[in-house]
């Protein structure tokens, strides 16, 4: 099934000048970019978006990081985009990640960790929302 799915490329691999080699790994995975646009978030566009990790112990030091720099938001389209992203992004800590995974490539940390996936199909619906009112 073609399936949508919502993507940031965080602020340490948009200050480390890996958007490129992010977005080129993108396509050649076979993935469409429906939407994209870059984007310097507000502590309070931060807060909201990452709202369902509100009682996590790191949610401060998250919305605070997202918002230190620009990040680039986008709407990728393929087959089960969900779950392609997802493993072409790897595990949330870069030493857990599989070889050759974007976070294992790009990532520094488990929280400055290169790039964002929708979990689910209602979660991308949510977040395509946030920053594509036209797309959603
Ligand atoms: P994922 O992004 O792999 O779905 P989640 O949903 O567990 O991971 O966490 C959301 C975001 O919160 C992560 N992408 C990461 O940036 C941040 N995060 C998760 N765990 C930690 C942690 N222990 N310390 C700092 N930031 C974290």
């Amino acid at each position: 099934m073609l399936e949508r799915t919502f993507a940031i490329i965080k602020p340490d691999a948009v200050k480390s000048k890996f958007t490129g080699q992010i977005i080129d790994r993108i396509e050649k995975e076979g993935f469409s970019i429906v939407g994209l646009k870059k984007h310097h978030l507000s502590q309070q566009e931060a807060e909201a978006f990452y709202a369902v990790h509100k009682d996590r112990p790191f949610y401060g030091e998250l919305t605070q990081f997202m918002c230190s720099g620009p990040v680039v938001v986008m709407v990728l389209e393929k087959e089960n985009a969900i779950k392609a992203w997802r493993e072409l992004m790897g595990a949330t800590d870069p030493e857990q990640a599989a070889a050759n995974t974007i976070r294992k490539l790009f990532a520094k940390n488990k929280g400055e960790n290169a790039v964002h996936g929708s979990d689910a199909p209602e979660t991308a619906r949510e977040e395509i929302r946030f920053f594509f009112s036209d797309l959603a």
